[in-house]
């Protein structure tokens, strides 16, 4: 599951993994578990994250390996927020294929920047979380998507797993454009 911050991808990935039976694997999420729980990996990302910034890549490659070693019973993942750059693309294209498996899709949300900032303001009221509060921080997240992350888009085009999803309208009605995609594949 890709987009820009904001975009849904949490969101979507939670009901997706229940429909289809997979693991979703949201490195987001991991990096703020590290935090709450204090440890020190946590210590040491914690301004990353708060600036907008991307932790480094072999922290999130080792995050996403160690999981998918651990997991059995599953017909497989949802992706989220991972990969973020092409490095972990590259990485996360390896550890598949060592394991005999493969990236089926790459779902990629397409939201307004307007939409974006407005839905991570409107979180930043619930979730505490310290990037959605400064909309310097948000700009910087947006900002950083178009640097860092973008190119991902141009690997999944050429790896032909590639797909664009309008990822505006409500919840409901971007998870039966996402379930028509992948209903395609299975
Ligand atoms: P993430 O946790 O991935 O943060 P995000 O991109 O902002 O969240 P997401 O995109 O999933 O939120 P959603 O749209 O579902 O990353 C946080 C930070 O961790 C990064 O900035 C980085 O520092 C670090 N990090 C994570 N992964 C990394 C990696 N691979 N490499 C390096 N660093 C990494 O939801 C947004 C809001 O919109 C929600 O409140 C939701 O309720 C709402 N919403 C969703 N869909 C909606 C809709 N259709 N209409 C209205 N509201 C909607």
């Amino acid at each position: 599951m890709f987009g820009p911050p904001g975009s849904g991808k949490g969101t979507q990935s939670v009901t997706l993994a229940e429909k289809y039976n997979c693991l979703h694997l949201s490195t987001g999420d991991m990096l703020r578990a590290e935090l709450a729980a204090g440890t020190e990996l946590g210590k040491r990302m914690e301004k990353i994250m708060a600036a907008g910034e991307l932790v480094p890549d072999d922290v999130v490659i080792a995050m996403i390996a160690n999981k998918i070693d651990s997991t059995r019973g599953k017909a497989g993942f949802i992706f989220d927020g991972f990969p973020r750059t092409v490095e972990q693309a590259v990485a996360l294209q390896n550890m598949l294929k060592e394991r005999n498996m493969k990236i089926d899709q790459m779902l990629v949300l397409e939201v307004s920047d307007v939409e974006l900032t407005d839905r991570m303001k409107k979180r930043a009221l619930i979730s505490g979380r310290a990037d959605d509060a400064d909309p310097a921080v948000i700009n910087n997240r947006i900002e950083v998507y178009r640097s860092k992350t973008a190119p991902v888009i141009e690997f999944g085009r050429k790896e032909g797993v590639h797909h664009n999803i309008n990822g505006m309208g409500t919840v409901e009605e971007i998870f039966r454009r996402l379930c028509d995609q992948i209903d395609r594949i299975i």
